[in-house]
């Protein structure tokens, strides 16, 4: 017990008036650099100095030391206007390798700055820097940040929010307030062991021993009585939270107990206003919901637990909270648990999907590509491959386990794709991902024998401007999940999902005029998913499944987008500073 106690006076606790007091300093910065320069539209450039230290955090009694952005855990918010130029130099102290993210950033002719190791940079190595470099465009909202190499992202990610052009309010109603809520994974053990440990043996990896929200487990653990996140919640307020789940292997529900919430943006893309009792968010997607306090003054708990699509994959049963407070409430009983829907709820799930649509207003106009000039129909799921070694592995029927995209497993090469692609470097990669899949079956029917995937380092190749319809199809091959599957440099439009198999009549279905629009969609457990984007971004773009479990396992692949005609539909070359492999 004394271990428990210690811990309190070396941990710092996030609370709302935190959060508010780094806003307001913000906000009036902000105010002084309008008036100082009259600027009003332009945006103005913010730097930012991103050190990766070790520090010790303890969690659940038990310390250990982590890798992160300025000895903060969770790392620093970022606010910036639609319209800035950012600057953020990283500097890594770690004898880990290192490379940020800016997720969901769509790093329009910048995709030098976008961070995914070996795609399209090389790592930052020890004692290094290199200084990101790109202007948010056409995007307002909350999205973030964190490491995209290995499975340093367990603690290294921050939230990253872009607050309209000054003077633009927000098309709901000005929130009093405005909490990140981050939804995290802590694990005891080191990560970078969980994820060699299951890679060598060909199984599932350890789950994590509790999930987090802004980095504390919540007062229903073990071991973890004061370690809450508190948002402090003055009656009749409206508190905007910017939810973010930076988790890395496990769709989460979320609810805050007595309260409806009111999804009003998602993936940094306005919605028409959703009421909803909870929601449902995968790792990967933000959503920002509207919450009034309009309940009687007391305590209650927002809590989030696991969605969990597969049968008898493992996972942690946990919920992890924090407290909304009402002023002037008592802390002698304990908050209220909201009611969660069950773990595998896809029925919630899908309908929670279903019911988002983008707002689609004149100021916040939708244009969904109509004419399609590429039609992509990609697998996604799990497979089995054979033992590498002479022994048994931990996979069914003694296989390893693995994951692809159209049967291919993916393989980072040892240098990253977009120099390759830029500087015409030859034996990286091969420009011949299928379109199709390369043996068609009942994806989501009984599994046909001895199906196991290639392995390779294969990119799909785009014309500048290309319309593009990508259905995503779940496969049954080792058990049918949920894949939430993230493209960079883009937003998808989600113009569709459904169970079973995709069919071309489906598209009759479609929602062309007000579609969710995000940069990670969810691929229903045994169903498909469908998504149109436009190519107008030239560069090499990852796509892939956000559960760093499946990711490991190879279920990605990447994009070339050519460079159009004059500058402004080509990539620069790269800043001087890009790491070396
Ligand atoms: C990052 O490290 C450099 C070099 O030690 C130091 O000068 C700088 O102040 C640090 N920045 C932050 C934000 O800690
Ligand atoms: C973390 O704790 C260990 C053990 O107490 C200590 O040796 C180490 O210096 C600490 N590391 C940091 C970065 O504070
Ligand atoms: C960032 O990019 C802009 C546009 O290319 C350039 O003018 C500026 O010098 C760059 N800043 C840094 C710090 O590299
Ligand atoms: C994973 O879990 C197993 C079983 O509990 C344990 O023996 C092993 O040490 C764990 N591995 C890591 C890296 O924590
Ligand atoms: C807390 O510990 C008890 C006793 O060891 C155990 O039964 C229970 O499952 C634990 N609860 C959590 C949330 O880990
Ligand atoms: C909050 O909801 C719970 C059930 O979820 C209910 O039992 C309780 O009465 C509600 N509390 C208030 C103050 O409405
Ligand atoms: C679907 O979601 C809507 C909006 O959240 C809700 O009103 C409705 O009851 C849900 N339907 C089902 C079948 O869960
Ligand atoms: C209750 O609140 C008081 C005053 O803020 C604080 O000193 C005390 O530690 C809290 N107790 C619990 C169990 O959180
Ligand atoms: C959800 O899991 C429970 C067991 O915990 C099971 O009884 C139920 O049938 C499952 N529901 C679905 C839709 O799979
Ligand atoms: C089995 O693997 C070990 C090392 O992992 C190796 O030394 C041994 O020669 C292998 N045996 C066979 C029959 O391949
Ligand atoms: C695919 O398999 C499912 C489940 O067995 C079955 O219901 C469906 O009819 C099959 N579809 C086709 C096209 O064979
Ligand atoms: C770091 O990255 C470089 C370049 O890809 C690579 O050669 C080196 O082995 C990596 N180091 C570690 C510790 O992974
Ligand atoms: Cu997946």
């Amino acid at each position: 017990m004394a271990a428990c106690s210690m811990k309190g006076l070396t941990q710092p606790h996030y609370t709302s008036t935190l959060r508010k007091a780094e806003y307001l300093l913000f906000s009036a910065i902000l105010l002084a650099l309008v008036a100082a320069t009259g600027a009003t539209h332009a945006g103005i450039t913010r730097h930012f100095d991103f050190n990766i230290t070790y520090h010790n955090e303890t969690r659940l009694c038990h310390m250990k030391k982590i890798v992160s952005v300025n000895g903060m855990f969770p790392g620093p918010t970022i606010h910036v206007n639609e319209g800035d130029r950012v600057v953020v130099k990283v500097t890594n102290f770690v004898l880990y390798n290192m490379s940020i993210h800016w997720h969901g950033i769509r790093q329009l002719r910048s995709a030098w700055a976008d961070g995914p190791a070996y795609v399209t940079q090389c790592p930052i190595q020890t004692g290094q820097s290199y200084t990101y470099n790109f202007t948010v465009l056409s995007q307002s909202g909350t999205l973030w940040w964190h490491a995209h190499i290995l499975w340093m992202r367990a603690t290294v990610y921050g939230a990253f929010i872009i607050h309209p052009k000054r003077g633009v309010p927000y098309p709901f109603i000005q929130p009093d307030e405005e909490v990140p809520i981050i939804i995290g994974e802590w694990w005891k053990s080191n990560v970078e062991h969980v994820l060699l440990e299951y890679i060598s043996s060909g199984g599932s990896p350890n789950v994590s021993d509790a999930y987090t929200i802004n980095g504390q487990p919540g007062t229903l653990y073990n071991c973890s009585a004061s370690d809450a996140f508190v948002a402090n919640a003055f009656p009749g307020k409206t508190y905007l939270l910017r939810i973010i789940n930076a988790g890395l292997n496990t769709e989460m529900f979320f609810a805050l107990a007595n309260h409806t919430l009111t999804v009003v943006e998602i993936d940094a893309s306005y919605t028409k206003p959703l009421a909803a009792s909870a929601i449902l968010i995968s790792p990967g997607q933000t959503t920002n919901v509207l919450v009034t306090a309009n309940q009687p003054v007391g305590q209650y708990y927002m809590a989030a637990g696991p969605y969990v699509s597969g049968q008898g994959v493992p996972f942690d049963q946990s919920i992890t909270t924090a407290i909304f407070s009402y002023t002037g409430s008592s802390n002698s009983s304990s908050p209220t648990v909201p009611t969660l829907p069950k773990f595998n709820d896809t029925k919630f799930a899908t309908n929670f999907s279903q019911n988002l649509r983008s707002l689609s207003t004149a100021q916040n106009p939708v244009n969904v590509p109509s004419q399609i000039d590429h039609q992509l129909f990609f697998t996604v799921g799990l497979s089995i491959k054979s033992c590498h070694h002479n022994k048994t592995c931990k996979g069914p029927n003694g296989g390893r386990r693995s994951a692809s995209v159209n049967n291919v497993s993916f393989v980072l090469p040892k240098t990253a794709l977009l120099q390759a692609h830029f500087f015409n470097l030859s034996g990286i990669y091969t420009a011949d991902f299928p379109s199709n899949p390369p043996i068609k079956f009942n994806y989501t029917g009984k599994a046909p024998k001895n199906l196991q995937p290639s392995v390779g380092t294969r990119l799909k190749s785009i014309p500048f401007g290309s319309n593009v319809q990508l259905i995503l199809q779940d496969t049954n091959l080792v058990g049918a999940e949920s894949h939430p599957i993230h493209l960079h440099g883009f937003n998808l439009y989600w113009v569709g999902q459904g169970l079973g198999n995709y069919h071309p009549a489906n598209s009759s279905t479609f929602n062309l005029v007000d579609p969710p629009i995000r940069n990670t969609v969810i691929v229903p457990p045994g169903g498909w998913a469908a998504t149109r984007f436009t190519a107008d971004n030239p560069g090499v773009w990852f796509l892939h499944c956000h559960l760093e479990v499946h990711n490991t396992w190879g279920l990605e692949m990447a994009f070339i987008v050519e460079n159009g005609k004059g500058p402004l539909q080509t990539l620069p070359p790269p800043p001087a500073d890009l790491p070396k492999c």
